[in-house]
């Protein structure tokens, strides 16, 4: 049988775990990232707590009260203290518990937002792959165009920055895998106009008719000679310049040796 006086000593010892509750108090930097050490204190905390219930439960089946009134009066006081020791264990037990549950909770939550983003990096990484070989491949062998360069309809077109004759002009184009511009229709010459430059064309007397540098004769439909042009001024104009940007009919033929900008144009 356990002694009244050893009881309350027991009791106190025991009370003192309860007190404050600050052994089973989580960390908050724990509750905001919560980790598996903070999960492993809970448990800690936990097993500590069931383990001192335990404890005053079998501290109050050992006590046997005497049959004396005063020292019943005191031991039933001693129970008292025991019982409610008991409810605070429990109540703390359970708290604790559903802290643990949060935690828990917390660290899954956060495990699944972890995966979903690892996942989400995975899908970008490969989307960047994608479009990193795309760019290599536009660079090595896609579409791109030379810097001075205009793409229209299927043709890139280059104006000279510089003047020379037309057959200079001409050889110039030919160095770079074009030729002196041929207009098709009147939306091509719309567009060349659109440069704003006197220039010279790839059109050229041949015999009597005017010639386009690919070989084809110009079609009376698809000329834009300017008022009075051609007239061959002095016998000597067989070659033909984009003179009247600013207007459709907007072509004069001139001596090959004038000096005048060019149009390039090569297809794409
Ligand atoms: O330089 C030749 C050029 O001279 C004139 O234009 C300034 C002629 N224009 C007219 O006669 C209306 C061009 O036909 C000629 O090519
Ligand atoms: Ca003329």
């Amino acid at each position: 049988m356990i002694k009244p006086r050893w009881m309350i000593l027991v009791c106190f010892s025991l009370i003192s775990v309860f007190g404050t509750g600050e052994s089973l108090t989580i960390k908050s930097s724990n509750i905001l990232a919560p980790s598996s050490a903070a999960i492993a204190e809970m448990n800690k905390a936990i097993a500590n707590l069931n383990a001192t219930f335990k404890k005053i439960v079998a501290q109050r089946g050992r006590i046997s009260c005497p049959c004396n009134a005063y020292t019943l009066q005191a031991c039933n006081n001693q129970k008292d203290i025991l019982n409610r020791g008991l409810i605070s264990c429990g109540s703390q037990l359970s708290s604790a518990n559903a802290q643990r549950s949060s935690l828990q909770q917390q660290v899954n939550d956060l495990n699944s937002q972890l995966r979903s983003e690892i996942a989400q990096r995975s899908s970008l990484q490969h989307e960047v792959n994608v479009l990193r070989s795309q760019c290599r491949r536009s660079w090595d062998g896609g579409p791109h165009y030379p810097i001075g360069w205009t793409y229209f309809r299927g043709s890139i077109y280059y104006v000279s920055t510089t003047t020379a004759n037309w057959p200079a002009s001409r050889n110039y184009c030919l160095s770079k895998g074009a030729d002196l511009v041929v207009i098709n229709d009147a939306d091509e010459n719309n567009f060349v106009r659109g440069f704003n430059r006197k220039a010279w064309i790839g059109l050229y007397k041949s015999g009597y008719a005017w010639r386009w540098v690919d070989g084809s004769i110009l079609s009376p439909s698809v000329s834009y000679w300017a008022p009075r042009e051609p007239n061959n001024l002095r016998n000597r104009e067989d070659r033909v310049e984009l003179k009247f940007y600013n207007q459709v009919r907007s072509w004069n033929d001139e001596p090959w040796t004038t000096s005048n900008f060019w149009i390039c144009e090569k297809k794409v």
